[in-house]
């Protein structure tokens, strides 16, 4: 027996003959969601324990075999696929998806990593509980991931990041040691925080097992609301208007542009898409009439016309009732249509049709993906920033690759936008990347850096913006990083070539 063939026994030996996979079609493990790189494991492993994942891990370091953790691979940026050598293991931890406590006195729900999202909302929600986490990906991401990427989603502007709601983990080291910091404490300030050095490390610095995670009261009465806006300053002027009127009732302020919501039309027919040419008008406009079953009821001036600039989603979450949330949430959308920074508005009559209106929202990344391949830009700036940044590099976009289309959309309460660049309309997609991705970063991370944004907001590094963050983060950050991970993992077993290159 050589000793890869070694090594692999020794792998099935300590998760089980079946849960090591070294042959037949590997792409679901091998290919990032993007499908921008096929990759080539020496073997998948699926373990079931922490001490499995534990001894798979001494395994691969006395083997000097790296590892890639991996949980729902919905990632945006290349980081939980094998490279191409055929070397490295992917460390599957979908079948670690046990939740083991849920203290509702204490507000905290402990989950395995591989736990689904969608599974621990869903947990959470039938124990009267919230679990906020929320992003169009709930339904295959895992919690580990959402760790390990430090996850944003669709209801940071209340509840933060997969970071802010994250009490305490449970990590096995690069020397295959466990580490148990399953806490639900708030406050613990016992010496440097290696929880939050943990998160969104993207499984550079240890293999997350589980993690002890913040859960809040369900809302009483949710409100959300769909809003043209003129302008992008309108919709900043528009989110200074919720902040104001909603305080923290405000959950969710998501912004997309024109072209954005015409490729959900294009590709998804049957999605109701408000003010879009493919939807016939569904009330008379006006507030207070009666819509008719299923429709969404329409707010908004008579006579509005389809193809805004912008459109808003909005949402309010409260503990008080629905009467009282709704008398103040059209109060905040009369308000803006007075001062114009609302055209036209709908707003959800029930829960179905709030999900309507998110399933919008939430379409966009997956229409985008079936008009082909681009070029992803995951930024942050300031928010009062945005609306000039967005003018400027519209136009100096427009004036260098004419013809490219802008996917302009995103966390607008969060100054996060999803500035995504596609190729031409009848332009070959890949030949196109291939030829301009280059350059159309550079101009946008330039303006990003002039804007002193971030070229990450949420979406973390891996390896397709490792020499980007090279080029934008100051090297006394990356020397500190680099420590960091040379004291952590010295012989760099843990997904290497992710984040930066040691
Ligand atoms: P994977 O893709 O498997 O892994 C991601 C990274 O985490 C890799 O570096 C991997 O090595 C590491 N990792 C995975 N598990 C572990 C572990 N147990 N321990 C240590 N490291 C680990 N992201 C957002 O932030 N906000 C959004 O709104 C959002 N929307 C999305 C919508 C769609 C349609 C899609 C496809 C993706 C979206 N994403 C979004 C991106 C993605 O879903 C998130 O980054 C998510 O957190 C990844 O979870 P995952 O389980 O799929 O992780
Ligand atoms: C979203 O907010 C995701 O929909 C995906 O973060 C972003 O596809 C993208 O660019
Ligand atoms: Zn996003």
């Amino acid at each position: 027996m050589n000793s890869t063939d070694s090594f692999i026994a020794e792998l099935r030996q300590i998760v089980g003959e079946t849960h090591v996979l070294t042959e037949g079609d590997l792409s679901a493990w091998e290919m990032d969601w993007r499908k921008r790189e096929r990759g080539h494991a020496l073997a998948v492993v699926r373990p079931a324990s922490t001490q499995q994942v534990a001894d798979v891990v001494k395994a691969c370091a006395a083997a000097g075999v790296s590892l890639v953790p991996q949980g729902g691979n919905t990632g945006m940026v290349v980081g939980s696929t094998p490279d191409a050598s055929g070397r490295q293991i992917v460390l599957s931890l979908t079948r670690m998806n046990q939740v083991r406590a849920l203290d509702a006195a204490n507000l905290t729900i402990t989950v395995d990593a591989g736990c689904v999202l969608q599974a621990v909302q869903e947990t959470c929600e039938a124990a009267g509980l919230l679990f906020p986490l929320s992003m169009a990906s709930e339904g295959s991401c895992t919690i580990g991931g959402n760790l390990g990427t430090n996850a944003g989603g669709t209801q940071v502007v209340r509840y933060g990041n997969t970071r802010e709601l994250c009490l305490g983990l449970e990590v096995v080291t690069a020397q295959g040691e466990i580490w148990s910091g399953l806490t639900g404490l708030r406050k613990d300030n016992t010496g440097y925080d290696l929880r939050h050095l943990m998160i969104g490390s993207e499984g550079t610095l240890g293999v997350i097992t589980a993690a002890t995670m913040k859960l809040y009261p369900l809302p009483v009465s949710q409100l959300t609301a769909f809003a043209a806006v003129p302008t992008l300053e309108a919709a900043v002027q528009l989110l200074g208007l919720a902040h104001q009127h909603l305080g923290a009732g405000l959950t969710g302020f998501e912004v997309m542009g024109r072209f954005a919501l015409s490729l959900v039309t294009k590709h998804f027919p049957q999605i109701r898409v408000p003010f879009q040419a493919n939807v016939a008008p569904t009330l008379p406009a006006g507030r207070g009439s009666l819509p008719p079953k299923g429709a969404v009821p329409c707010l908004g001036r008579p006579g509005a016309t389809a193809g805004y600039p912008y459109c808003v989603v909005l949402e309010n979450s409260d503990q008080e009732s629905e009467t009282h949330a709704r008398e103040r949430f059209e109060l905040l959308l009369e308000v803006a249509l007075n001062d114009g920074c609302v055209l036209d508005a709908v707003v959800a009559e029930n829960m179905a049709q709030a999900r309507q209106l998110w399933h919008v929202r939430e379409s966009i990344p997956l229409a985008q993906a079936q008009e082909g391949l681009n070029i992803k830009h995951d930024i942050s700036i300031a928010v009062s920033r945005i609306p000039e940044f967005v003018e400027q590099t519209d136009a100096l976009l427009e004036q260098t690759y004419p013809g490219m289309r802008l996917v302009n959309y995103g966390h607008l309460g969060d100054g996060n936008l999803h500035y995504n660049v596609q190729a031409p309309e009848h332009c070959d997609a890949e030949q196109f990347l291939k030829e301009q991705e280059h350059g159309v970063n550079a101009l946008v991370y330039d303006q990003v850096d002039r804007f002193n944004g971030s070229i990450s907001a949420e979406h973390g590094i891996g390896s397709l913006k490792r020499e980007k963050l090279a080029e934008h983060k100051s090297p006394v950050a990356l020397h500190m990083m680099r420590a960091i991970k040379q004291a952590l993992d010295p012989h760099n077993i843990l997904n290497p070539g992710r984040v930066f290159r040691l």
